[in-house]
């Protein structure tokens, strides 16, 4: 039988229980043809024939070879099998020949595991105790070296670097690998995890840019965004090319993953983005030590299989690299497919408690299972069972399989490699649960590891004490260590090494600022499509405009920018292979081999991962770009928050913008949508500035100021986070001599209130108001001056989180350094001698002005849309969360009503007249807009 299954269960090993040939699984559809019936009835009893003759094993092999024939023929389009047998993708025979010298890498590579050992271990000496993974890197030594040694390419390399996503946890091995290379020291090793109080010379735990930024290029820890972040690193270059930006098809993206961190769905979730793409610039390599954190990943089932099956449904080419050479001899002896149909219905549970054994319990638990696999080892001793190893151990199986991976046209590659976890480390680590977190070693155990892997350390050394045991580097006279910087230098230079040399951006021309600042005229116009506009107008500068890079996904239609697809088009790597159905339209449906819109699906994980290749292209690719990623806001950092929070780690720079923002703007829509919150998680991010206009001029401040910071000479690696509406309002035109600086610092006197026809010694009131907000605040401006003859001023905040930045940054100094005096926060400044109290409302949680509360001189009250949204229209939903124009007005009258300024039954008198408990009573806001 095929087998078409990878969970071995009671029914049958190797099989799940589909065994019933039937229409929906197994079988053929009941409506395939079969014109004639007896010819089919021979062929398939020649089949029977050979089973009963010459065994099942046999007739398996014949049945594989006709399959894989027929495939070759190319025009039968018969499917390819989902998952193979549990051996090596690629035979002994095909081994490639291995280019490096043996001895020499092997020396480096155990001085590399004792490094990488020691730095985790010497981390947990009294006194510093800060943790670490010693298994992970242990298991993963030879993926790892191969790859350093023969094929990945430097930053000098001609066609410029490869790109490797390194497993977070596997960092202590790439120090070590530093360290042996000469570009860390031993007291930067003795830094590890301590990035302060060891600094200069501490080192971050994992993979963090931001943290070591000459060092790690891509964040990789948060298990699953290194999987999205490499399909996409890969599909960016592919577009650079394509766009002829820069020529990256020498260079290769590598992603190294954990068999546990495969379970997250961003892990899998991408692998049809690379096999559509035919991403063949991607290599996975999947470490499957049969372990996660806890224990098995699939004690029961087999997860290499379960894989295979996944990449390969897929598109994906799937290299298996599950036995080392050991094997081999083995498995060509294995005539009847004993030992084939052995490996295939042992469970992973199982293959990890062997290698937690010995060679007794191997022989007795894995061999003796079937007499004729006993025999083939009967005169073998436990010890040479014993040294039977994991593929993933063996260089030259994984030279080979890298090779093939490199050499793959069309379609991505996985190599799944199996290895142990906490291999050499000793029966303590070697295969345990527990491993993962163990980063102590006994004296014993660094003995037994000092003497497997040749290391001149003595036992007085280690006695002494265990968790000072000294690292190893022989200098750079030693000829392993000139051999390893020989490849590396052949290679093009170190990795992990990240740059940030890049050409300047070459800035837009202030008049393409300028359009937008004009305002609307009478037209109404939400800020999305102000944006829209802005953006027309920037990418109208012939300099400026390359560097866009438009990131959409699926919600072109409804931000206006499909205007964008006849003209900068889709990018699509296969090009337009198609009659796009309104191809007679001016705004037809474009894609193009060479677009410039990157429009990702509805794919919000994809558009961050998108985002943040094109955001640090400056680095990566030494080409100043400019992301500008537009969704739905209630879509983008709360469904993607941790993607936002790696590309901050990873230094973007780019323009994020939220959409259809606001909890109750986007009318009629429901809670899913209604976005109350997307500032305040915003705020939780360093890199994102962000801010909330509400015009059109306030945006183009805005975001000239943004590519300022980003490319400017600051180089300040932030996110600008822009919240835009989708209710259309009048757009005033930029007043004379506006507060440019107050825009971009984070409010400004938008409308101060006049005495026309109110006594000077009229009460006055402050109201601080942002984004779609600010119509109301006028409204409510206008309310109390007409009846009860208040003056408010009212202020745009474009960004409330901006002036608590500022504030904290204040009093941080008068905190550090007291002697030097304290300097007023931008918004206390501002406030100081506005009179009256102040009453801030947006349409977002209170949460969001309650940022600056502390900071604002005398009474503070907020107003907000607290709770989750829900589908109305705009004024009663702004009525019931008491945010419109008539609550703002009778919640400044009760803010002066308890100074003692007004009567105090002036508020009631307010709520009365404005008939403030009716939900049906709102008028605050306008139909329309796109949604
Ligand atoms: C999103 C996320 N969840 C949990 C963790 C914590 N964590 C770190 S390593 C690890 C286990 C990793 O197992 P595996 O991917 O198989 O890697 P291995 O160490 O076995 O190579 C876990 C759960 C994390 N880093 N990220
Ligand atoms: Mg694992």
């Amino acid at each position: 039988m095929i087998r078409l299954s990878v969970i071995v269960d009671e029914k049958g090993p190797g099989v799940i229980p589909r065994e019933e040939p039937g229409p929906v699984l197994n079988g053929l559809p009941t409506t395939l043809p079969d014109t004639d019936p007896e010819e089919t009835q021979e062929w398939l009893e020649s089949l029977d024939r050979m089973v009963e003759a010459d065994g099942e094993n046999r007739a398996r092999v014949v049945l594989l070879k006709l399959l894989e024939h027929a495939r070759s023929h190319g025009k039968l389009d018969v499917s390819a099998l989902t998952s193979t047998d549990y051996i090596n993708t690629i035979s002994a025979v095909d081994e490639a020949p291995y280019p490096g010298d043996e001895a020499m890498e092997r020396g480096i590579r155990r001085m590399l595991r004792w490094n990488a050992a020691m730095t985790v271990q010497r981390a947990q000496r009294p006194g510093i105790g800060v943790g670490g993974h010693i298994s992970t890197y242990a298991s993963a030594v030879t993926l790892y070296e191969v790859g350093m040694n023969h094929f990945w390419r430097g930053p000098d390399a001609p066609g410029g670097g490869d790109q490797i996503f390194y497993q977070g946890h596997a960092s202590p091995g790439m120090y070590a690998r530093a360290f042996l290379e000469g570009r860390l020291s031993a007291t930067e090793l003795d830094g590890f995890r301590q990035e302060k109080s060891a600094a200069p010379d501490g080192l971050p735990s994992y993979p963090h840019p931001r943290m070591l930024p000459k060092f790690w290029q891509f964040p990789t820890v948060s298990m699953g965004i290194g999987p999205m972040n490499a399909v996409y690193q890969a599909s960016f270059n592919k577009y650079l090319t394509n766009r002829g930006v820069k020529d990256c098809s020498d260079q290769h993206v590598w992603a190294f993953l954990g068999d546990g961190e495969m379970d997250e769905p961003e892990s899998r979730g991408f692998l049809q983005v690379a096999a559509n793409e035919e991403l063949d610039n991607l290599t996975f390599v999947i470490n499957c030590n049969l372990q996660r954190l806890d224990g098995p990943v699939r004690g029961n089932g087999k997860i290499v299989q379960e894989l295979e099956s996944t990449f390969r449904g897929a598109g994906w080419n799937v290299i298996k690299v599950i036995w080392g050479s050991g094997w081999d001899p083995l498995l060509d002896a294995d005539k009847d497919g004993a030992l084939v149909d052995l490996m295939n219905n042992t469970r992973d549970g199982d293959y990890q408690t062997f290698k937690a054994n010995d060679g007794g319990y191997v022989r007795r638990e894995f061999f003796g299972r079937d007499p004729r696999t006993l025999g083939m080892v009967e005169n073998w001793t436990d010890d040479q069972i014993w040294a039977l190893r994991r593929g993933g151990h063996d260089y030259r199986k994984m030279y080979t399989a890298y090779k093939a991976a490199t050499e793959t046209k069309g379609a991505p590659t996985v190599v799944l490699a199996c290895t142990i976890k906490g291999y050499d480390l000793g029966s303590h680590f070697a295969g345990r649960n527990a491993t993962h977190q163990m980063k102590k070693m006994t004296v014993d155990d660094l003995k037994a590891f000092r003497d497997r892997l040749d290391i001149p350390v003595t036992d007085a050394q280690l006695e002494e004490n265990p968790y000072l045991a000294p690292y190893y580097n022989p200098g750079p006279e030693d000829e392993r260590i000139q051999y390893l910087l020989e490849r590396r230098r052949s290679l093009g230079g170190f990795t992990p090494e990240r740059r940030t040399t890049h050409k300047p951006l070459p800035k837009p021309s202030a008049k393409h600022f300028d359009g937008v600042k004009r305002g609307s005229g009478k037209q109404e116009v939400a800020t999305t499509m102000a944006f829209v506009r802005l953006l027309k107008d920037l990418m109208r500068d012939k300099d400026f405009a390359p560097h866009v890079v438009p990131i959409i996904p699926d919600e072109a239609r409804t931000f206006g920018m499909d205007s964008f697809f006849p003209t900068i088009k889709i990018y699509n790597p296969h090009g337009q292979n198609y009659t796009p159905v309104d191809h007679e339209l001016m705004l037809s449906y474009r894609e193009a081999k060479n677009g410039q819109i990157l429009h990702t699906g509805i794919n919000e994980a994809g558009s961050v991962a998108a985002f943040t290749a094109a955001g640090t292209a400056y680095a990566t690719h030494g080409v100043p770009l400019v992301p500008i990623y537009i969704f739905y806001s209630m879509f983008g950092f709360q469904r993607t928050g941790d993607g936002f929070w790696a590309a901050g780690d990873q230094m973007a720079k780019g323009f994020v913008l939220g959409g259809t923002a606001g909890r109750t703007t986007l009318t009629g829509e429901g809670t899913q949508h209604m976005d109350g919150h997307s500032p305040v998680l915003a705020a939780t991010n360093p890199a994102v500035v962000s801010y909330d206009p509400a015009y059109s001029y306030e945006i183009s401040h805005i975001v000239e100021s943004g590519l300022d910071r980003m490319y400017g000479p600051a180089d300040e690696n932030v996110m600008f986070y822009l919240t835009v509406y989708n209710e259309p309002i009048v757009q005033p035109k930029e007043p004379e001599g506006v507060d440019a600086e107050g825009i971009v610092k984070g409010m400004y006197l938008l409308a101060p209130g006049s005495f026309e026809g109110v006594n000077q010694d009229a009460r006055r009131a402050q109201i601080l108001a942002s984004g779609v907000a600010v119509p109301w605040a006028l409204e409510a401006q206008g309310l109390l001056k007409r009846d009860f003859g208040v003056v408010a001023d009212v202020w745009s905040v474009t960004s409330w989180n901006e002036l608590r930045r500022d504030a904290m940054d204040a009093d941080e100094q008068a905190f550090l350094h007291p002697d030097q005096g304290h300097r007023t926060p931008y918004v206390t400044a501002r406030l100081a001698d506005a009179p009256g109290p102040v009453v801030a409302v947006t349409d977002y949680m209170r949460q969001v002005p309650d940022q600056i509360a502390q900071w604002v001189p005398g009474d503070y009250a907020s107003l907000g849309a607290d709770g989750f949204g829900f589908s109305d229209t705009r004024p009663a939903a702004r009525r019931f969360f008491h945010i419109d124009g008539p609550s703002i007005a009778v919640r400044t009258l009760q803010q002066l009503a308890d100074n003692g300024e007004i009567p105090e039954d002036w508020p009631l008198r307010a709520a009365q007249q404005y008939d403030l408990l009716n939900v049906n009573a709102g008028t605050s806001g306008n139909a329309g807009g796109e949604s």
